[in-house]
């Protein structure tokens, strides 16, 4: 029985091999980021370690290539993905997670899936993680950075709905398709935090 470190460890080497280094740094940086957010939650650590770190494993396939091995291994994809194919890494990154890396915990599983888009109903691993991929110390992405890794500590649910709000005003600004589903995510944060 391989323990957790060492799994960990093993889990880095190929990833390190496979991704460009800068993704290698920012997946390390979300999963330090995830376990930081995991201590302050009361989320078990390890597994929001292991969120971070897999998340884009599947960056390191292009767009139509990501359509491809979708089809291949029967991953469905919607319409709306396959028109805003930024997303589809996500998804096909939950796959690999699974059938690559040997995961089946699901709540890891989710979380990975879902850290594109956010959903509605999130649970707390699938909020770390979407969380920790915008303030994680290497990443300079959203406008009021600062303030979200503030808040980030005091309020998942409200870091969430800002985090939504700026990424949609972001997808709007770039005028591409939006997934249904990050709408859904976004109006089910601004309903539970009545948008305050
Ligand atoms: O993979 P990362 O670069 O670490 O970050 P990410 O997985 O959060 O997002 C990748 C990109 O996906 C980012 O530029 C925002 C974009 N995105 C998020 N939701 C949508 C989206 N793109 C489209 N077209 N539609 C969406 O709904
Ligand atoms: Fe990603
Ligand atoms: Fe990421």
């Amino acid at each position: 029985m391989i323990n957790v470190d060492e799994q960990i460890v093993t889990y880095r080497k190929q990833l390190k091999s496979k991704l460009d280094p800068m993704r290698y740094e920012h997946s390390l940086s979300v999963s330090y980021t995830c376990i930081a957010l995991a201590m302050r939650y009361g989320y078990d650590f390890h597994r929001a370690e292991l969120a971070g770190l897999l998340h884009d494993c599947a960056k390191r396939y292009g767009d139509n290539e990501l359509i491809v091995k979708c089809q291949k291994h029967n991953v469905e994809l919607t319409e709306e993905e396959r028109n805003a194919p930024a997303v589809i890494h996500a998804k096909y990154g939950a796959w690999m997670a699974e059938h690559k890396f040997g995961v089946h915990d699901k709540e890891i599983l989710s979380a990975i899936r879902c850290h594109t888009t956010g959903k509605a109903y999130m649970g707390t691993l699938d909020k770390i993680l979407y969380i920790a991929d915008y303030i994680e110390p290497r990443r300079n992405k959203a406008s009021n950075l600062a303030e979200m890794r503030f808040l980030a500590f005091q309020d998942l649910n409200q870091t969430m709905y800002e985090l939504l709000a700026s990424t949609l005003d972001y997808l709007k600004k770039k005028n591409t398709d939006i997934d249904p589903v990050t709408r859904q995510a976004y109006e089910y944060f601004k309903n539970i935090t009545k948008g305050e």
